[in-house]
């Protein structure tokens, strides 16, 4: 799978250099490259953002950097068969919100580019202009407000490239998360049995794996009523 990210402060990415992502990259599953968009201006102050027509607050970020991005990242014909499709995501507050679902599409894709603005935004027409070189997408990763898509684009790609084969270590704990689906995760004991007089619950210490597997669902079921009753009726 090949991922690129285009944004103004590209350093944020090398986060996914450790654990996980670097180990996926030195082992030739994922291809990972972040773009700095300022590489794609020609002026001597490698200017990305402008005025909105219309007034208003802040300043947007400016088309032709990232016309010339798209271009040179995805060539100026891309082909058109529907698997080999890149799909271009729009970090945005205003788009649909990741879930575990979108994250298992994407992992199924080749090639993902993630357009990472800042400031108010990014003009319009660049969300049409790229819609012609693949797929578009805009997605939010939550309902709060962040500076810009770079660290949204950094939880998206976690999320995806860990499901993609291969990346993750332990191929049991996949296995495991699709049977709990859409319940939160029971609570997890180690040793020492007994920790400044806190003791495991009895149950983990029984041998009994039918108990064990009841009381984690229930536990399961129990939290989420309290805590995400939304996850219930899904
Ligand atoms: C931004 C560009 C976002 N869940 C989210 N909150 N805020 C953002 C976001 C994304 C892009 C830009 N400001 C300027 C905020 C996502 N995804």
């Amino acid at each position: 799978m090949r991922i690129d990210a285009i944004s103004i402060f590209a350093q944020y990415f090398q986060a996914l250099d450790l654990s996980l992502l670097g180990k996926a990259q030195a082992a030739g599953i994922i291809d990972f490259k972040a773009h700095d968009l300022r590489d794609y201006t020609h002026d001597k102050h490698k200017t990305v953002d402008d005025t909105p027509y219309g007034g208003g607050a802040g300043m947007l970020m400016k088309p032709e950097p990232w016309g010339e991005a798209f271009d040179a990242i995805l060539g100026e014909d891309v082909s058109n068969d529907a698997d080999g499709r890149p799909v271009i995501i729009f970090t945005s507050p205003a788009g649909e919100v990741f879930k575990q679902a979108t994250a298992h599409e994407l992992a199924q894709r080749k090639h993902i580019v993630f357009a990472c603005g800042r400031y108010e935004g990014i003009d319009q027409r660049v969300v049409e202009y790229a819609a012609s070189k693949g797929e578009v997408r805009l997605i939010s990763i939550g309902d709060y407000v962040l500076n810009g898509g770079e660290v949204a684009a950094i939880a998206m790609i976690e999320a995806i490239a860990r499901l993609v084969p291969g990346v993750i270590g332990n191929a049991e704990s996949l296995v495991e998360e699709s049977h709990s689906d859409g319940l939160l995760e029971y609570p997890s004991y180690t040793k020492p049995a007994i920790w400044r007089e806190l003791e495991v619950p009895a149950v983990l210490l029984s041998g009994n794996h039918a108990a064990i597997a009841k009381w984690r669902h229930e536990q399961q079921v129990e939290r989420t009523r309290q805590v995400r009753p939304d996850l219930l009726n899904e």
